[in-house]
């Protein structure tokens, strides 16, 4: 027998542990619950507009000293935030276990990616060089610098409360900017203790301006003034396609960059020569990890007629015997979904499948947790005879549509005819198709794997998607450039002013 957990005295311990004061988030207007036993653990206090503007005025304020401070200098803040995240590492995963609901190694990888994204900016904060280009006049030199953009503004999802937001923060301070952050209603927590973290790491490193950080606790109406405040110069927003194609536009109609990352509907392809082994693993990994509520979480599998009665029962024993559970009381694989709706969301899908000739394996609330408002799910299996209705969209919660396939290049087709352009992979021995799924008439997605699933990225390379998923690019690789302003310098070092394209102009 396992001793019950009080979820709520777990949650006031690690917050006071983690350094976040109770006046914050008890006694406030903002109820906040866990999904692990649906009880409420928190009452958050909001900011009003007024507050909301005077926050992102000052973090404006902080960015025209911060700019000024040399990149690796700034990278020394991201390294502390870095070790204070290290140190944190055990309470801030547990606490991410019981605010999104994720079992208590996706709770601690959460952090891990945060950690990890911390030693690149660092490394990248002695990089963030242009190029020197050769220019067409002589006596001349062209080159480019990287300059500082302003304000960060963060809107982030409840199902990485935390990397998230970490992967904007440590590029945009090594960048030279400030961050105001809007998490998730749902997990505002998770987002105050990582501010009190780096807060610390403020104050160990002790030169930074006031308000290079801030955290702003709100619904909706809050995020939109990040969206439309003129000092906020590239907001970052996670989350549905719904809320991008409201917050895109906004932003453009301001002229203000965006970074877009929506939904995904990730499909998965099973080749004749793959391993069915690992891509069962991978399999069910991508699917079923974190409840299936990952952007990257695997939706949509095409498995090739010759080996899909080898691998589609495996598949469905795999859904009828995965442990379902409360994550801080079990090893269990699949914790609680979000809440009711997200609950409600996946009957709705599942039953249109069925409409659509589906046959479905699980998808059954499972209430051992005798939690009434607690949304565990045995996670879901679904046979459809064709790519119709509910596969076409993205439906957060852990449900599988499994489909046959006869031809590579239908499925290709296939593959790329839904709105989203995430992540995807292929699973095949053979290096041809492999190859032609990561050619330009392969896959469409931001993310294309081989022999390894949709979801868990690194956070070395750049992370995001095409089409409706929005188009942005955050954490790994050159993704920095979008949080800073590129300026072509051309300098004249003769004596003359021969002009560009042989143009002659003398007065
Ligand atoms: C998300 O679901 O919003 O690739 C991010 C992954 C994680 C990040 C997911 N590293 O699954």
């Amino acid at each position: 027998m396992t001793k019950t957990v009080d979820v709520k005295q777990e949650t006031a311990r690690l917050l006071d542990k983690l350094g976040v004061s109770r006046e914050v988030w008890s006694g406030g207007d903002m109820p906040t619950y866990s999904p692990v036993s649906g009880e409420q653990v928190g009452a958050l206090k909001t900011v009003s507009a007024a507050d909301a503007a005077q926050a992102i005025e000052a973090a404006h304020e902080a960015f025209k000293s911060w700019r000024l401070v040399p990149a690796p200098k700034r990278g020394e803040l991201v390294r502390l935030l870095g070790d204070e995240l290290r140190a944190a590492k055990e309470d801030l995963g547990r606490l991410v276990s019981i605010e999104a609901g994720k079992i208590t190694s996706e709770g601690l990888g959460e952090v891990q990616e945060m950690i990890d994204i911390c030693d690149f900016a660092v490394g990248l904060s002695r990089q963030l060089y242009g190029l020197t280009i050769a220019t067409e006049r002589p006596g001349h030199r062209m080159m480019e610098t990287w300059h500082p953009l302003g304000v960060v503004g963060v809107i982030s999802a409840f199902n990485f409360p935390v990397a998230v937001w970490s992967w904007n923060a440590a590029l945009a301070l090594v960048c030279g900017n400030p961050v105001v952050w809007k998490p998730s209603e749902k997990t505002s927590l998770t987002a105050l203790a990582s501010q009190a973290i780096l807060e610390r790491a403020i104050a160990r490193f002790g030169e930074a301006p006031a308000n290079l950080s801030q955290v702003l606790v709100g619904d909706r109406p809050i995020g939109e003034i990040l969206v439309d405040h003129p000092n906020v110069a590239l907001v970052s927003a996670t989350g549905s396609t719904r809320m991008g194609r409201e917050v895109g536009p906004r932003l453009a109609q301001r002229f203000a960059r965006s970074i877009l990352e929506l939904g995904g509907n990730n499909a998965g392809i099973v080749c004749p020569s793959a391993d069915l082994d690992m891509a069962l693993r991978a399999i069910t990994f991508g699917a079923m990890g974190t409840a299936g509520q990952r952007c990257t979480t695997l939706r949509r599998l095409f498995v090739h007629e010759s080996v899909y009665d080898k691998l589609v029962p495996r598949l469905t024993k795999a859904y009828q015997s995965v442990s379902v559970g409360n994550p801080l009381e079990t090893s269990a694989l699949v914790g609680p979904l979000i809440d009711k709706q997200a609950f409600e969301n996946m009957q709705k899908a599942l039953a249109s499948a069925k409409a659509e000739g589906g046959s479905v394996t699980g998808g059954n609330r499972v209430c051992d947790a005798g939690r009434d408002s607690a949304y565990y799910v045995r996670p879901a299996i679904v046979e459809m005879p064709k790519q119709s209705g509910p596969v076409l969209d993205e439906t957060f919660a852990p449900i599988l549509y499994v489909m046959k396939y006869f031809d590579f290049d239908r499925v290709i087709a296939e593959h790329n005819a839904v709105t989203a352009g995430l992540s995807s992979s292929i699973f095949k021995l053979n290096m041809q198709e492999a190859e032609r799924f990561l050619s330009a008439d392969g896959s469409d997605c931001g993310i294309a794997n081989v022999n390894i699933g949709t979801s868990g990225a690194e956070i070395g390379g750049a992370f995001g998607g095409e089409k409706e998923t929005g188009g942005g690019r955050e954490s790994g690789s050159d993704a920095w450039k979008a949080y800073m302003r590129r300026a072509t310098n051309t300098v004249n070092y003769s004596r003359t002013l021969p002009l560009a394209q042989g143009v002659s102009f003398d007065i």
